[in-house]
Formats: structure tokens, C-alpha cells, sequence
């Protein structure tokens, strides 16, 4: 694990590990814009939290229609530890430009803040299906957190976790890189 802490309080937390396991006031989920979790980290959170989570997902698409490339929602977190699910839709790195992770990232802190809660647990959102490179998205991540940190009045805790080795270790460098 590493961790670092802006001027104001809040620390970010490079965790490597399984999301559905951690204990933040939110998990964000790396979607796509129609909220159908099939694989990567949505399946193991529908299958982990239950299938509540995509019932409740398809709702907010009648309700709203398809997110957007750098839009949220935000569901219950079933049986999850969390008590929501932030599903923010990242780009495609085929057809779509990475720096559109920026708004993901961006709208999730927002939600998470107009929501109250003091801590957010981030995936590598478009590093695995979406195809973006580890080293692209960490850049961005990093860049937005530390533009969007000094704002936050009630988040004090973002975690991000890693899956693997490989990803834990691009996060860490470009992290300790530029904070
Ligand atoms: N905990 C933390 N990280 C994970 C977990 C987990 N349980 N499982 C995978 N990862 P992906 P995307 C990592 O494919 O690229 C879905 O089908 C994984 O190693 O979940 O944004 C959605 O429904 C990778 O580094 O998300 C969309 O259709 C990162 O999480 C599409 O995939 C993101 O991988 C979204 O693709």
C-alpha cells in the first residue's frame, strides 16, 4: 500500500486487492453507458453485491437513458460493504481519448461529495476490457485528483485498488511521480 496527503486532509491510498472487499462509503464501478455488468470488476460487483445492483442499474437507464463517456450513476451496493455504487462510464481507448477519464473520475469525486461521504474506492476504470494502457489512465487519475482534491468539503479518503502487480506498480510510480 502507499498513501499520500494533500495539504488539506484528504489521502489517497493505493491499495492492491479486490474493490468489492473494501470498506469505503462508495465503490466506483467501471461501466459502460448502458449499465449492463457483464464482466471485469461489474460482474464481480453484480455477483458479489447481487443482482439488485443491475436491476437498479437498468431502472436509472429507463429513467435517464445511457450514461455518457465520463458521466456516472449511482445505485445501492446490494450486500456490498459500501453503501453505494458510483458506475461511471470511462472511454474506450480504441475509438475515444483517454483524457475523457478525467470527467469519470471528476463526476464520481462530485457525486461522492454531494452524496456526503468521506470515503471513495476507484478501479482502474478502461484498463481492462476498454483497453486503455495502466500508465495513460494513472496519469489522468493522478492529475484530476490532485486538481479536484483542494474542493472536497466531506471526501477525505480516495482509494484506488489495483488488481494485479503490473497495475499496483504503474499506479505507484506515476503517483509518487506527481504528487
Ligand atoms: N477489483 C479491482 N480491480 C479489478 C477487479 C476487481 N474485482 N476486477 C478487474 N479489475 P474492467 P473497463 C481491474 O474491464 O476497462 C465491463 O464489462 C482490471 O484488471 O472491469 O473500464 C463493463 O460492464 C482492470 O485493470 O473495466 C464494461 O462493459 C480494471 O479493473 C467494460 O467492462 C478495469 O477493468 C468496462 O471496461
Amino acid at each position: 500500500m502507499s498513501s499520500f496527503r494533500f495539504p488539506n486532509g484528504v489521502t489517497v491510498e493505493l491499495i492492491k486487492g479486490d474493490i468489492t472487499e473494501i470498506e469505503a462509503d462508495a465503490i466506483v464501478n467501471a461501466a459502460n453507458s448502458y449499465l449492463e455488468h457483464g464482466g471485469g470488476v461489474a460482474g464481480t460487483i453484480v455477483r458479489k453485491g447481487g443482482w439488485v445492483i443491475q436491476e437498479e442499474s437498468r431502472e436509472w437507464v429507463r429513467k435517464y437513458g445511457p450514461v455518457p463517456v465520463g458521466g456516472v450513476a449511482v445505485t445501492s451496493a446490494g450486500r456490498l460493504k459500501a453503501k453505494y455504487v458510483i458506475h461511471a462510464v470511462g472511454p474506450r481507448c480504441d475509438i475515444e481519448p483517454i483524457e475523457k477519464l478525467d470527467d469519470a473520475v471528476t463526476n464520481s469525486l462530485r457525486k461522492a461529495e454531494e452524496l456526503n461521504l468521506t470515503s471513495i474506492a476507484f478501479p482502474a476504470i478502461s484498463t481492462g476490457i476498454f483497453g486503455c494502457p495502466y500508465e495513460d489512465a494513472a496519469r489522468v487519475m493522478v492529475r484530476t485528483i490532485r486538481r479536484e482534491s483542494p474542493g472536497l468539503k466531506n471526501v477525505r479518503r480516495i482509494i484506488i485498488c489495483l488488481y494485479d502487480d503490473e497495475a499496483f506498480n504503474v499506479f505507484d510510480r506515476v503517483f509518487s511521480d506527481e504528487l
